[in-house]
């Protein structure tokens, strides 16, 4: 089929046909609303740890106030972000799919502030708090300079996210795997595909047949093995291909 965009034909009568889509979204997605990425060199201050590192429950273990000001210097960028048009056109594109299932490995809630709704927040969200003894929620302690205290029990708040080493939340591991079983079309947005076990997610689509999509600025594990790939930005490539589909 030839279209009058670049979208590959293969991919929008892929989506035309689609009864379910999945999309998971890396860091990628919001990099051009200003967030930077895992592998973006952070500013200033941050540019000398490595994320890596930091988001560990060693790491706060270790130096609670450190990992604390990385999170609250975090907050303060990623509330300044807005929704990019990728994020937008994700939104518009569960509008004209009979089923999306939308994961995201990001903390920003960007995808719900462009209305994306049931997002499966794969590695929590930068705005909630938790005690770090009782892992109960807290109401959101904010930008404090010194590490909040638990209302509860006086131990030391964190940020709502999953950090290396931690087990993903069941109920989005579980949500997040059934949908792979009956997806027709897997989209991998934004993600360098190095993060388990969101990474072995698409190999899991394709097993079961589904069409495999990636959109990414690079190479990636995945992209030698994936059907379709779109090489760009999100927010320039993705709001074409919902004006093609
Ligand atoms: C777990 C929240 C059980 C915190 C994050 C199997 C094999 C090997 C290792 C493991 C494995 N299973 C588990 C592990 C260990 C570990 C892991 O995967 N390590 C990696 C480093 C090898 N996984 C875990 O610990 C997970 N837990 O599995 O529990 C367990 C535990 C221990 C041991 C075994 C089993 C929990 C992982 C969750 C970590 N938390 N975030 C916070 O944000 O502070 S992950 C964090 O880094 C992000 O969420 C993101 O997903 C990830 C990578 O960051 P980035 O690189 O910035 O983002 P991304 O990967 O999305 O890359 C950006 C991409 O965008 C690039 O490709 C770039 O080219 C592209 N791009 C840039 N601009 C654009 C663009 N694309 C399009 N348009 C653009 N404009």
């Amino acid at each position: 089929m030839t279209t009058s965009c670049d979208i590959p034909g293969a991919l929008i009568s892929a989506l035309r046909d689609a009864r379910h889509v999945y999309i998971l979204t890396g860091a990628g997605v919001s990099a051009e609303s200003g967030v930077p990425t895992f592998r973006d060199a952070q500013e200033g201050l941050w540019a000398q740890y490595d994320p890596l590192q930091l988001a560990t429950p060693e790491a706060f273990l270790a130096d609670p106030e450190l990992v604390w000001r990385w999170y609250r210097w975090r907050r303060e960028l990623v509330a300044k972000a807005e929704p990019n048009p990728g994020h937008y056109a994700i939104t518009q594109l569960a509008e004209q799919v009979p089923s999306v299932t939308l994961i995201t490995q990001n903390v920003d809630g960007l995808h719900q502030q462009a209305g994306s709704s049931d997002v499966i927040e794969f590695h929590g969200n930068l705005f909630v708090d938790r005690c770090f003894v009782e892992g109960t929620l807290q109401a959101n302690a904010g930008e404090q300079e010194a590490v909040p205290k638990c209302q509860d029990c006086g131990g030391h708040l964190r940020p709502g996210v999953v950090w290396f080493g931690e087990s993903i939340p069941t109920a989005a591991l579980d949500a997040a795997t059934a949908a792979i079983g009956n997806c027709d079309v897997f989209m991998s947005i934004g993600t360098s595909s190095v993060v388990w076990p969101a990474a072995g997610f698409a190999a899991g689509a394709a097993n079961q047949g589904a069409t495999v999509i990636e959109v990414n600025l690079e190479e990636t594990p995945l992209s030698s093995t994936t059907h379709i790939r779109l090489q760009g930005k999100s927010g320039e490539i993705l709001p074409e291909l919902i004006d093609c589909v």
